[in-house]
């Protein structure tokens, strides 16, 4: 049966992968993020690949009232969404407490935890009426460990973990299914979003092991979703081979 699926975070890495995965099976799919001309590009690929319906809506989650504005501009025909994936997300930064830059600190605040409470609220009165829904929350492996200098992303990815729960217990009257899926190390824009474009800090990051890719995430999204009514994955942490926790991470010494 065809759904409507959401995904936050769509122009890039995991949301762009879930994007995709929906859309090969026939989904209807909404794609949000702030840069326009990458939503447009995706949507004229996921309807020239997969002839799937699709629609875009540039929206920052960190500000309610766009979040709010966005979502009811949706036409009738994308209101009935029955999939959230809440993936926008980033980390800035990578400094011990003391050194850490508060600008960049609420950033992070406000995209990793208000910008998915803004969108979940905004959506969740449509699952509501539908009388179904199922929201994906991604996590990281960053809010099961607090790693070195890693202190307020891995703080708000602590937070995803716990609102997931909450929001678990506040809907599961409403016949709504929520889950986590967390990953460990991904290569995405994500590293170079954190190190601010620097490409060499960036790609050290995945250097002598294989990272996960954003399509092995969307794939997991995607199989989360596809469970009998009566079944929920609540939480699945989903790691590359090589990395065994946060920071303990295999790598193979570059050969000479
Ligand atoms: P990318 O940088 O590739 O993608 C991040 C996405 O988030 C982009 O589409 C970006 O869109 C969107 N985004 C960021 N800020 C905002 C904002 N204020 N408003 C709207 N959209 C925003 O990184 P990933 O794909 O790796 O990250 C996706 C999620 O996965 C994040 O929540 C991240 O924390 C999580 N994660 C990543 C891991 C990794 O190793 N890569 C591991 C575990 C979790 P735009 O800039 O166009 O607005
Ligand atoms: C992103 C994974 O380990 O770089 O959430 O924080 S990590």
């Amino acid at each position: 049966m065809n759904k409507t699926v959401l995904i936050t975070g769509a122009t890039s890495g995991i949301g762009r992968s879930c994007a995709l995965r929906f859309a090969r099976d026939g989904h209807r799919i909404i794609i949000t993020g702030r840069r326009k001309d990458r939503l447009e590009s995706i949507a004229s690929n996921i309807i020239q690949k997969f002839n799937s319906k699709v629609y875009t809506l540039a929206f920052d989650v960190t500000i309610l009232s766009e979040v709010v504005n966005a979502i009811q501009t949706l036409p009738e025909e994308f209101r009935k969404i029955d999939i959230l994936v809440n993936n926008a997300g980033l980390a800035l930064g990578l400094n011990a407490i003391h050194e850490g830059e508060p600008e960049q600190w609420e950033t992070m605040i406000d995209t990793n935890i208000k910008g998915l409470l803004f969108v979940t609220h905004a959506v969740v009165p449509f699952m509501i009426e539908n009388g179904h829904g199922h929201i994906i929350n991604i996590g990281s492996i960053a809010g099961r460990e607090a790693y070195s200098s890693g202190n307020v992303y891995c703080a708000t990815k602590a937070a995803v973990d716990s609102l997931t729960k909450a929001m678990r217990i506040d809907l599961v009257t409403k016949n709504i299914k929520v889950s986590q899926v967390a990953p460990g190390a991904v290569e995405t824009e994500f590293s170079k979003v954190r190190f601010a474009g620097d490409e060499t800090a960036a790609s050290a990051v995945y250097q002598g092991f294989d990272p996960l890719t954003p399509d092995d995430v969307a794939e997991v999204v995607h199989y989360v979703t596809t469970l009998p009514p009566h079944v929920n994955i609540n939480d699945l942490l989903i790691m590359p081979m090589a990395q065994a926790s946060a920071a303990i991470i295999n790598r193979k010494p570059k050969s000479t």
